[in-house]
């Protein structure tokens, strides 16, 4: 690890090849540091993470500590108030599933207010696009829909759907999805979720200092809140921004940096909520910004988008993508950015600084997050062109006055994007018998082996997009059927597999069913939230039948190889807790062999739960997620007919060589 002995403007040099797989991130970072601009990527190697924070044996819940442990002798000492490891541990990862959870439901209740002053007429530039998805979603939760108004039907989902968040007792309306088996599990262990703002608190509350010092019930009350966040806050933040901005559908779409153009005014959003989003669509598209932005030279507005929301927009109207979390920096460097207008989450502080030398404008726009440096320019709701125009006005400015010179990578690649789980539905049935029974059909005669999801961030401490890049390969080789979302997809984008072309690189059953369906082998459900859309898949995959009676009985697996923010502690909890083996890459924050690490490894799924896995290793974590997936089949009784179908489609191939 380099040392810190630079001098102001210099940057430690970085072997860049050993940082990202991206090439474009990469031609950046060689440009950084020709001009002296430093980045994420550059700290990570001069911060070398905390050893006793990475295995979680620190707690600073009291000043009678903070209280450090020895994770080499984790059951040596305890700390002042006699907590043990375990109880530190389990707090700590509590705590980020608590954190996780509140950014998500916080997201989703946000959607919710837009929702409701859309309804009661307040806000008035958003409209429903999608009655039908509200009709659907209504029906599911119990509201009658027959002969009623739209307008009636959505005041009664915004009421039921508002307890998601603030109910006190009851369960949260969309237990009503969950497979009645799984849902009995959760029952029996006392964790259907309330609202999130109970669940939260609770968890915050028994995670002071001298409240719950038993590892086991800490980790039933973490299992409930993160429970609230996947079939709680996120969905509902998906299955609102359907019906607000329109369900996604497949489209054509392009990813990468090479989205930027060198003669117009490039703005990016990036963020988390496609309000801000959907705004600035309207502004670009305005005839006289359009034209403000050719009498300052430019040949037209280009809108790209980054991370989550980005994802989104990707999903629903095919803008363009320009990379994700650790490609934000990055693509500032291409001095061609004229604004970066962020709203909340994954925003790094960084990037004020290395806009601040490229002369770009970064924008913050929503209350929650303001950063040194940056402008802050509001966006509410019921004036959202307001905000959004401003920043379109602001970024033409800055075009006319471009100092930099702009290098822009000339790399992207055209993908198909916007898999609702609703269009798997009419993709694999057909529009007559739209269902998952085909998909169910395929994996029960073997020529899918499974479905993996594979989710979550980039992080400087492993290369960038290589682990996602080589576990999915891995997993379609194997005939695994991959879905997608956040950071992930755009890596796995990036790489070309988002082509129907990258069938070739499937295994013989799988490619048989992507070319008779026309898809490609990994399917892109859109940013975090919607990993909502995969839980919803599972239950449809169980309501259809064949494939056992609850979600743990699935032949699927989860991942999130590069992870590193608390949401995806959340999100993989809630996978967990809702009946997926889970396996994360990177670093898992506790230490192995303890009583607490059993727990979340082995003891969860002994309940009836899914269980976590770990391995920083590719090639390993497709091991172990295809292993999980075949023991799952083999319970199911359907391990013999992949056998079968194999044989007959080699015997075929033999034929026609023949
Ligand atoms: O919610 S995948 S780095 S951008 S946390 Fe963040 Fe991770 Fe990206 Fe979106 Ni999700
Ligand atoms: Fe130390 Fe206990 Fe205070 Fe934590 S709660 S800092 S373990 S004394």
């Amino acid at each position: 690890m380099p040392k810190e002995t630079k001098k102001e403007g210099e940057v430690q040099k970085l072997n860049i090849k050993d940082v990202t797989t991206c090439p474009a991130t990469a031609q950046m970072l060689e440009k950084a540091e020709r001009d002296g601009v430093e980045t994420a990527f550059h700290r990570a190697a001069t911060m070398k993470a905390c050893p006793i924070g990475a295995d979680s044996a620190c707690c600073k819940h009291c000043s009678m500590g903070p209280c450090r442990l020895n994770s080499k002798d984790p059951y040596g000492r305890v700390g002042v108030c006699g907590a043990t490891i375990d109880t530190i541990m389990a707090r700590n990862f509590a705590r980020m599933v608590a954190s996780g959870a509140a950014a998500h439901t916080d997201h989703g209740m946000s959607m919710l207010d837009v929702f409701r002053e859309v309804v009661n007429g307040k806000i008035k530039d958003y409209t429903i696009k999608d009655p039908m998805k509200l009709e659907e979603v209504a029906r599911e939760i119990g509201i009658e829909t027959e002969g009623r108004e739209t307008a009636e039907i959505a005041t009664d989902l915004y009421k039921e759907l508002e307890r998601t968040y603030v109910q006190v007792e009851g369960e949260i309306p969309f237990a009503k999805r969950v497979p009645p088996k799984t849902l009995e599990t959760w029952r029996k262990n006392g964790v259907v979720p309330r609202g999130a703002m109970r669940e939260i608190m609770e968890l915050m509350h028994r995670t002071h200092m001298g409240v719950d010092q038993d590892y086991e019930n800490i980790t039933k009350q973490c299992t409930r809140t993160a429970l609230a966040d996947g079939w709680g806050g996120s969905m509902v933040a998906t299955e609102i921004s359907d019906i607000l901005f329109g369900t996604p559908t497949p489209v054509r779409a392009e990813v990468d940096m090479g989205c930027l153009k060198e003669n117009q005014v490039n703005i990016i959003i990036h963020g988390h909520e496609p309000n801000l989003f959907e705004s600035m669509l309207e502004s670009v598209n305005d005839p006289t910004l359009i034209q403000a932005a050719r009498e300052a030279g430019a040949e037209d507005i280009n809108l790209v988008g980054m991370c989550c929301s980005g994802a989104e927009m990707l999903s629903r109207h095919g803008i363009p993508h320009a990379g994700n979390f650790m490609s934000t920096e990055a693509i500032l460097v291409t001095g061609a950015v004229d604004a970066m207008a962020v709203d909340v989450q994954c925003i790094k502080q960084g990037l004020a600084k290395v806009a601040e030398c490229y002369g770009t404008k970064l924008f913050t726009t929503n209350p929650r997050c303001h950063i040194e440096g940056a402008q802050h320019v509001e966006f509410h709701e019921h004036k959202p062109k307001e905000c959004t125009d401003a920043i379109v006005e602001m970024a033409i400015v800055r075009f006319k006055n471009r100092q930099m010179p702009v290098e822009i990578p000339r790399i992207k690649s055209m993908g198909i994007h916007g898999f609702s789980h609703e269009y798997i539905n009419y993709m694999l049935g057909g529009t007559f018998r739209s269902s998952y029974t085909p998909l169910n059909d395929n994996i029960i005669n073997g020529r899918i082996r499974g479905v993996a999801g594979v989710v979550g961030c980039t992080n400087p401490r492993v290369k960038q997009d290589w682990v996602h890049v080589e576990l999915v390969k891995e997993l379609i080789k194997n005939d695994v059927l991959v879905v997608q979302t956040g950071c992930s997809q755009i890596a796995l984008a990036k790489a070309g597999l988002y082509s129907p072309e990258a069938a070739h690189l499937a295994g013989a059953g799988l490619r048989e069913v992507c070319e008779a369906v026309g898809m490609p082998p990994v399917l892109g459900l859109g940013s975090c939230v919607d990993n909502s859309r995969i839980l919803i898949a599972c239950a449809e995959m169980v309501r259809v039948g064949g494939l056992g009676d609850s979600i743990a009985d699935l032949p699927v697996a989860g991942a999130a190889p590069e992870w590193m923010s608390e949401k995806a502690i959340s999100i993989g909890h809630y996978f967990v807790g809702s009946g997926v083996y889970t396996v994360f890459g990177v670093t898992f924050p506790i230490i192995a062999e303890t009583k607490f690490h059993k727990l979340l490894f082995e003891g969860l799924e002994k309940l009836g739960f899914g269980k976590w896995g770990f391995t920083a290793d590719p090639y390993e974590m497709a091991q172990l997620m295809v292993r999980h997936i075949d023991g799952k089949r083999k319970a199911l009784g359907i391990d013999k007919a992949r056998e079968r179908v194999l044989m007959d489609m080699a015997a075929r191939r033999d034929l026609e060589a023949a």
